[in-house]
């Protein structure tokens, strides 16, 4: 395993003093943002965690191996290159196979962040079901549903994000996570957040109030051995949210143009992303970039609280 796994110095060092690391995925980087504002939202989460005093470890795929803990110019590789692989799950051992240079997906985070012994990691708005995946649609039932829930259903880690993204069927992907034995945890909500939005509309039946809670559900659900991940679903600060009612036109128009323009897999999330980028005139984009960086200082204030945790246990 280890030839395919290449941690850094600075997060396996940190790793092995039981010291605090929070992962983050890399095609928000490659496929979710454009650039510039890509590279300045990838550096600036890694600032915002060391500032925090947690070490930061960015997610990719390059030269045959799965790299936990970019360097910069490795990241500002991802963000530039035209062609890097959008990595998920079933992806990353063709990926390696090949040595081809890959952004990779929440679930191939999520994966990752495992196989190196991170337990929290900090995204946007998970994937989950698309809209024309039960039928309703021109093509009738697509299936699309995101390979971040089946690894939400297997994979042991935190994940927290400001929902999903709201261009998905919300009420199905709660369904699908509730099957996967998912908890869904409302960080001082009771309501599952729209990305964009703080509201939905849809009721969570788990709540907690701090990040200390978080950790400590966390060392429950590993001594359990309860396989599933944990979302954490953060809401947006409020100063930065766009209402539900102003995107949902917007979210329906782009889901309209891909069907129009017979978009179909992968392409699919960074099409509607960026289309609803250009549609709200980058607003959009803004609220992504604030509500991921407030999804990282959750993450990290939850791996701390884990690492004392450990401390006061060992
Ligand atoms: N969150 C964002 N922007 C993104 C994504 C998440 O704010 O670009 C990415 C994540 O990597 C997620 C992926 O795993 O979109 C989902 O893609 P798909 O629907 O093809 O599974
Ligand atoms: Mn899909």
């Amino acid at each position: 395993m280890k030839e395919f796994l290449r941690v850094s110095p600075e997060a396996a060092d940190a790793l092995a003093g039981g010291r605090a690391v929070v992962a983050f995925e890399s095609t928000i980087i490659s496929h979710g943002m454009p650039h510039p504002l890509n590279i300045e939202t990838a550096l600036g989460a890694e600032r915002i965690a060391r500032e925090m005093g947690v070490v930061p470890a960015t997610v990719g795929v390059l030269d045959g191996r799965i790299v936990v803990g970019l360097g910069r110019s490795e990241i500002k590789l991802l963000a530039t290159e035209k062609g890097v692989l959008k990595v998920s799950r079933r992806d990353i051992s063709w990926a390696l196979t090949r040595g081809l240079p890959g952004a990779t997906t929440v679930s191939a985070t999520m994966f990752a962040a495992h196989l190196a012994g991170i337990g929290v990691f900090a995204t946007g708005g998970i994937g989950g079901v698309h809209r024309c995946a039960s039928g309703g649609g021109p093509r009738g039932a697509t299936f699309d549903v995101s390979a971040d829930l089946g690894e939400l259903g297997r994979t042991p880690v935190c994940v927290v994000s400001a929902g999903a993204k709201a261009v998905l069927d919300l009420p199905a992907t709660l369904e699908v996570l509730e099957t996967e034995g998912v908890p869904v945890v409302g960080f001082r909500t009771r309501e599952f957040p729209a990305f964009w939005s703080r509201s939905s509309g849809l009721p969570l039946d788990l709540t907690v109030e701090s990040a200390a809670e978080v950790a400590r559900m966390i060392a429950v659900h590993r001594s359990l051995g309860l396989p599933q991940g944990i979302l954490v679903a953060n809401p947006v600060p409020a100063e930065y949210e766009i209402p539900r009612a102003e995107m949902e036109p917007h979210v329906q128009q782009a889901v309209l143009e891909l069907e129009s323009r017979k978009i179909t897999g992968k392409e699919v999330t960074p099409f509607l992303l960026g289309r609803i980028g250009e549609l709200t005139g980058g607003r959009a984009l803004e609220t992504n970039v604030r509500l991921l960086h407030h999804n990282v200082r959750l993450a990290c204030e939850i791996a701390t609280e884990l690492a004392k945790l450990r401390k006061d246990q060992g």
